[in-house]
């Protein structure tokens, strides 16, 4: 495996090993923004990042099960109409450090965060599917297609130097509702452009643009409303802008960045309220197929098992691969053992469930779990949180924060309640409504006496 060609990292990520890089930032930069910045998002590979030079000659083919296999390019992606679907992306192996002091479990050690909540920015894959004769709704092609594999372009140990690949349900990826997504932004990210960088080469429809952060020259169509339309990487919006001092009218140029490549530069997956591994990154090929990917992710990884299971008895077939991830809460405002004064305490974390479940409520014991104080949620800063409401992210995560009041040594833990309705018609989630795993263990110590 070839490492030379790694991009650039964030100097503040824990990095939980090197080659493939997989790294975390700190809990408490997690918690920091509801949106989590790309440099900070956390870094999950199997294998060297791939290195994808010419996007104008990138292609995903798409062949199966279906009557009309056909060449995707990124034009035709960016051609169909963008959607914005903020969704938090988390490892099924996020906390497996302290999961690994209960049971033997094997993978990264991961602390809590594991996890990202960003704004992915690309066409839904069921217009792309549509495109393609695979019409909204569709479960079974009339060929008995009933899943859809995606593969990438990454090779990993895991796979004998094969490609990394997962599958979803065909039924979830025609679901216009499921927000599955081919992504190609995040967060909204643009480039630096001056606005003497831009050249008309003719009146208005075309423009040449050189970008100051990248110095390479794109080409670009205006598009004269604000309307969420992608034209090449380009948007142009422009803005009528009457300057103080200059009655004439000057533009507003905006131009997004490409995905991260560490994230899957051009084009990869979304699949919200899934565990991360289904969101295959660095696309390369979709397979319609009749029964779910084969490959190791889905069938020797990523399962869970009943207690009287170990690494000797597993038998990997008598269980589903996880899809949706179980409800989770985490305390980040203080690492797993803090020791802190009596006082005032101020108690911050996230809590989110797969699914599209919501969170139902977050709860805060300062005394081991024997009684609890509801916490106040939100996502986005001084607007209260409430699941299932149209003015919140039903696949992001949400935050909480408490002030307690600490006076002996003690444990405190939060639990988070899920949301009750699942936007799966049948969830495979296999645990449900109380957060069994999110629980965080503080011992609050001091030193003055009598206490
Ligand atoms: N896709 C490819 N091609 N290769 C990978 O190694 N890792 C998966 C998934 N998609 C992976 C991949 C796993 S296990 C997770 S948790 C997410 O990507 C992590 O995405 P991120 O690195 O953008 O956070
Ligand atoms: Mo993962």
């Amino acid at each position: 495996s070839d490492y030379s060609q790694e991009p650039p990292r964030h100097p503040c990520l824990k990095i939980n090993a090197k080659q493939p890089f997989n790294a975390e930032p700190p809990r408490s930069a997690l918690i920091s923004s509801y949106v989590t910045p790309v440099d900070l998002f956390y870094k999950r590979n199997h294998g060297p990042i791939p290195l994808v030079d010419d996007v104008e000659k990138y292609s995903v083919s798409i062949q199966g099960l279906m009557e009309n296999p056909r060449e995707l390019f990124m034009k035709d992606v960016w051609m169909l109409p963008k959607y914005n679907v903020t969704a938090t992306l988390q490892c099924a192996g996020n906390r497996r450090t302290a999961m690994s002091k209960v049971k033997t479990v094997k993978g990264v050690g991961w602390d809590v965060s594991a996890i990202g909540n960003a704004v992915w920015g690309g066409a839904k894959l069921a217009d792309v599917l549509e495109l393609i004769g695979i019409s909204k709704g569709t479960s079974t092609t009339k060929s008995g297609g009933k899943h859809i594999e995606f593969v990438s372009i990454d090779k990993c140990k895991e796979e004998n130097g094969g490609p990394y690949k997962a599958s979803i349900p065909l039924s979830q990826a025609t679901n216009p509702e499921a927000d599955v997504l081919l992504a190609y932004e995040m967060n909204g990210e643009v480039e630096n452009v001056n606005t003497s960088d831009v050249f008309f080469s003719n009146t208005s429809s075309t423009l040449l643009v050189m970008s100051s952060e990248s110095k390479k020259f794109t080409f670009g169509k205006v598009i004269e409303s604000r309307e969420q339309k992608c034209f090449k990487f380009i948007t142009v919006i422009l803005n009528l802008l009457h300057l103080l001092n200059n009655t004439d009218i000057s533009m507003l140029l905006v131009i997004s960045k490409p995905l991260n490549r560490d994230h899957g530069y051009p084009l990869r997956v979304i699949v919200p309220g899934v565990i991360g591994a289904r969101s295959v990154k660095w696309l390369d090929a979709i397979n319609i197929i009749a029964e779910e990917c084969q490959g190791f992710f889905m069938q020797k990884d990523y399962k869970m098992f009943p207690p009287s299971v170990n690494w000797d008895n597993i038998n990997w077939p008598t269980r589903r691969p996880l899809m949706d991830f179980p409800v989770q809460c985490v305390i980040c405002s203080l690492e797993d053992v803090s020791a802190v004064k009596p006082g005032k305490l101020k108690v911050s974390g996230y809590a989110v469930a797969g699914g599209g479940r919501g969170i139902e409520r977050v709860d805060v014991s300062v005394d081991g779990g024997k009684s609890w104080i509801e916490t106040p949620r939100f996502q986005r800063p001084g607007v209260s949180y409430v699941a299932d409401d149209t003015r919140s992210d039903k696949w992001a995560w949400v935050f909480f924060e408490v002030t307690v009041d600490v006076s002996q040594s003690t444990e405190i833990v939060a639990k988070a309640v899920c949301g009750f309705s699942s936007q799966r018609p049948t969830c495979n989630c296999a645990r449900d409504l109380e957060s069994e795993r999110g629980t965080e263990h503080f011992m609050a110590q001091g030193s003055s006496p009598g206490w």
